[in-house]
């Protein structure tokens, strides 16, 4: 027992956060999830913004929670955030928050969005220095709009810190930008790890803002003394706080226990539907442009070339237009089991699911209607049909990525590798794996959590690297195989 190291993964989703209490024996890793807590932007006068003052709560009573859950006399040797992408805070030198901190789904970006995607020079230049391709939430689109809107922010800002960063700072003091967050912002260079001056200059942003990215297993020092005596409990006395790859993403792909020789995909399926696959070079070029490939980064520096697939966005916001919506784990089942029993016999409609129209509407169901009708195709008359409907989609979508994947890159992958939300979801792995040819296997794992965890022990020198924690893992996962229906 008193081997055991115990770390604390903080990892906060666009829909909830969670706070995971990890203990590692030398063998394996046990997870215990010691808080669990919804979150939600707000919008206020037509602008959608974040409550990083909740968040921040929250994070305390997780970490106090964390401690409460611990064996006697266990200490907490290091904590790690991530968190969705793309979002940032801006601060002063003091580190106080001088503009309101935005969410990725407010429409301010819209007019960039289509300046950007209407200049077809500029979008090749921007996609070559960056490797990330022109998309509304775009940390660059938002930056670009709040210095135009308000340039009063280039006297009061002087660094921009992506949310984990900004968690990191109040939890260590230090300020610094984690790679692999830094790496959603359109603003890396593709081609090193640094910041790309030519994205920089093209979206007006003040290149001051930012330092050279740190890369993952980083230690930012120990708990403030502060938050220290916040927290009230000796277990954080010696506690370090490490960046972890701060995105959220980034952290599910290295919890994939993945065949070394490249034949896996993965999908880590949430609110979105992260497709892709790892790699040592980037996939750049007008397919990969036109085809929206995210070269996103990992911890290391490496890349996560993938595509960035509605997600369960689709379903989350339909639900709310069902008063029938489940509310328990078994009304869950049943909900899925009558959207099985649908019938297979004549094929379904599957939505478009690059559709503009769902990336935040007032009504997802009436998004999803309108286009059915402008398609003439039947409108699902229940919850469980539209539930159909949308796993169908998915599955679809997630099977038109890989082979965009397999098109542009010569690979051909063997097995669909989905951890998250989505993974416990039957009838999405199975259109996942009927859409795509190929088995797709869901591991009951929670992803993002596993990848947090993992890395602060390779950052502690507890365990020796991620091929390490990868082999101990994969030997030990309970995993589900869904085989292609034909
Ligand atoms: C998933 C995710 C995606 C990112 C989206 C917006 O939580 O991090 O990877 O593209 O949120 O930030």
């Amino acid at each position: 027992m008193s081997s055991s190291v115990h770390t604390a993964a903080i990892d906060l989703g666009a829909t909830s956060g969670r706070v995971i209490l990890g203990r590692w024996d030398g063998r394996q890793l046990a997870l215990t999830e010691v808080h669990r807590f919804p979150n939600a932007f707000q919008t206020l006068r037509g602008h959608d913004y974040w409550d990083l003052g909740k968040l921040w709560h929250e994070i305390l009573t997780g970490l106090r929670a964390a401690a409460a859950a611990l064996p006697r006399g266990a200490t907490i040797a290091s904590v790690g955030v991530d968190s969705w992408g793309v979002d940032y805070a801006l601060v002063n030198d003091a580190g106080r928050l001088v503009f309101p901190v935005h969410a990725y789904r407010d429409a301010r970006t819209q007019p960039g969005l289509k300046r950007l995607g209407n200049t077809r020079a500029a979008l090749a230049r921007i996609y070559a220095a960056t490797g990330i391709p022109n998309v509304f939430y775009n940390s660059s689109l938002q930056l670009e709009e709040t210095v135009a809107s308000c340039p009063a922010i280039e006297d009061l800002a002087t660094r921009c810190l992506f949310v984990p960063d900004y968690f990191n700072f109040l939890l260590s003091g230090r300020m610094e930008n984690e790679l692999t967050i830094a790496s959603t912002s359109q603003l890396i260079d593709v081609h090193s790890t640094g910041w790309s001056r030519a994205a920089l200059d093209y979206f007006r942003i003040p290149a001051q803002w930012f330092t050279p990215p740190v890369l993952s297993g980083t230690s930012l020092g120990r708990l403030t003394p502060e938050i220290r005596a916040r927290l009230g409990s000796p277990a954080f006395a010696r506690t370090r706080v490490i960046a972890v790859p701060g995105h959220d993403t980034a952290c599910a792909y290295d919890a994939m226990p993945a065949a070394d020789d490249g034949t896996d995909l993965y999908i880590s399926s949430g609110t979105w539907s992260l497709v892709g696959f790892e790699s040592g070079t980037p996939v750049l070029g007008a397919d990969a442009l036109a085809a929206r490939i995210s070269n996103e980064r990992t911890g290391d520096g490496r890349y996560r070339p993938l595509t960035n697939v509605i997600g369960l966005w689709l379903l989350e916001g339909t639900l709310k237009d069902f008063a029938s919506r489940p509310r328990n784990d078994r009304e869950w089942a049943a909900l899925i089991r009558a959207a099985e029993q649908l019938s297979r016999d004549r094929p379904l409609a599957k939505l478009a699911v690059d559709d503009p129209a769902f990336a935040n509407p007032a009504s997802m169901k009436r998004a999803i209607d309108a286009q059915l009708r402008r398609r003439k195709l039947p409108l699902p008359r229940t919850l469980a049909g539209y539930t159909r409907l949308i796993c169908d989609s998915l599955g679809q979508g997630h099977a038109d990525s890989m082979r965009a994947f397999e098109r542009m890159t010569g690979r051909s992958f063997r097995r669909i590798l989905i951890v998250g939300g989505g993974s416990r979801n039957r009838l999405l792995c199975q259109a996942t794996a009927d859409a795509a040819g190929i088995p797709v296997v869901s591991f009951a794992l929670e992803g993002t959590a596993v990848g947090n965890l993992a890395n602060q022990l390779i950052g502690l020198g507890v365990v020796k690297d991620l091929a390490t924690f990868r082999a101990h893992l994969g030997g030990r996962l309970r995993q589900t195989v869904y085989q292609p229906r034909m």
